[in-house]
């Protein structure tokens, strides 16, 4: 087991021991196209929140390579069992960036109705399976999911993403045992962001490092340049090829950096020594990626202005056809619970529209949000 910082492109504290993955100019750009976006919807839906347009907002800020170039390493057949901070999977696999919206204002387009809260997204269409808000949760699913593919000799793989904090939960124990004991298709991605709120990783674990873990569940665990996007693609890439081929399950550690708060409920520089920041801030996963393209000469100047742009528009677009579509009809609460209404939910729906002619119950949400 190495457990080994696996780096591509090299850092100021990392030495490049891997070679580039064999990826055609194209992907390569595109996986620097979603980096972008990624950050530019995280800017934006920071602000919509205290703005009060959304209710609620969990920022990827600074760990974009860790969850795209994890991604770009599967099929599209493959199953994705994601956290709350990657946003960025969705949008490589293809969703675009107004779904994301549609979703965070809970609007009637939003296919979950705003039963969900925001940013909790699920596309059937990618195979992305809906984000839980319970830490852990999805560890389980994927694992299960992927026990599932074995049994019926389905050639796909799951991924599921977690982080540091998420380690400490029992969904943790239980899906890498499992996957462990039936060699399970699962890769399992810890993104190792150094904080679970504001309990930083020494409060976290006793371990040396998360990437250790495996070998309690006999299962490789590697320990990746989270901000390194071609490094991350590189470890994913190997771990599919191993369980495609039914060598079972991988840990893969991805060291990175939580660079904006937990979520739009947090303020960070209560428990944060914003130096740190400073420090992550140099190793930036999209310019460093940026740097690399522009030394390969895949990327020039005027090219990546046009990359921006292009997102911006997008960004802008999504938010105005968002904001457009307006709330589900109230009505709709009832929906979906039962396969027939019941007849308390027919009085309950009585009481409701009663209430609202009154003007007792508030139209439209304003912004709040208590987690
Ligand atoms: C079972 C459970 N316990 C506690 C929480 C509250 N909670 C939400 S996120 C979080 C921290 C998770 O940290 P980590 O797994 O490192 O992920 P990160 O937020 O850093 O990406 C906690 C404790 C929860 N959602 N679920
Ligand atoms: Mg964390």
């Amino acid at each position: 087991m190495s457990l080994e910082l696996i780096s591509v492109m090299g850092d100021a504290g990392v030495p490049a021991n891997t070679p580039a993955p064999s990826l055609a100019p194209e992907q390569l750009l595109e996986i620097y196209r979603v980096m972008v976006l990624t950050r530019l919807l995280d800017d934006r839906a920071m602000k919509l929140q205290r703005q009060g347009r959304i209710g609620f907002y969990v920022p990827a800020l600074g760990q974009e390579a860790s969850h795209i170039g994890t991604a770009a390493a599967l099929t599209a057949d493959d199953w994705v069992f994601p956290s709350y901070r990657d946003p960025g999977i969705a949008l490589l696999r293809g969703v675009g960036v107004v779904e994301l919206l549609h979703q965070c204002y809970g609007n009637s387009t939003d296919h979950t109705l705003g039963r969900q809260m925001p940013v909790h997204y699920s596309f059937k269409k990618i195979r992305l399976v809906s984000i839980s808000s319970p830490i852990g949760t999805q560890i389980a699913q994927a694992a299960g999911a992927a026990m599932a593919m074995k049994i019926r000799k389905e050639p796909h793989v799951a991924i599921t993403y977690f982080g540091d904090g998420s380690t400490s939960s029992n969904d943790f124990h239980a899906g890498l045992n499992f996957a462990g004991v039936f060699a399970a298709p699962c890769i399992f991605v810890c993104e190792n962001n150094g904080w679970a709120i504001s309990v930083p990783l020494e409060g976290q674990t006793a371990s040396a490092t998360m990437a250790a873990k495996a070998e309690a569940y006999g299962m490789p665990g590697v320990r990746v340049d989270g901000n390194d996007v071609l490094a991350v693609y590189a470890a994913t890439h190997e771990a599919v090829e191993r369980a495609r081929v039914g060598h079972g399950p991988t840990l893969i550690e991805t060291i990175t950096f939580r660079m904006g708060g937990h979520s739009s409920s947090d303020d960070a520089s209560r428990y944060r020594d914003p130096k740190v920041c400073e420090i992550w801030a140099k190793r930036d996963p999209i310019d460093r990626f940026k740097a690399w393209l522009e030394g390969k000469k895949l990327l020039k100047v005027a090219q990546e202005q046009a990359i921006r742009d292009r997102c911006e528009q997008e960004l802008k677009e999504a938010i105005d056809a968002a904001e457009k579509v307006g709330p589900p009809a109230v009505s709709t609460m009832f929906d979906d619970v039962y396969a027939t209404r019941t007849t308390q939910q027919d009085e309950q729906w009585a009481e409701l529209k009663d209430a609202l002619k009154r003007g007792v119950v508030a139209k439209g949400h304003h912004g709040e949000f208590p987690l």
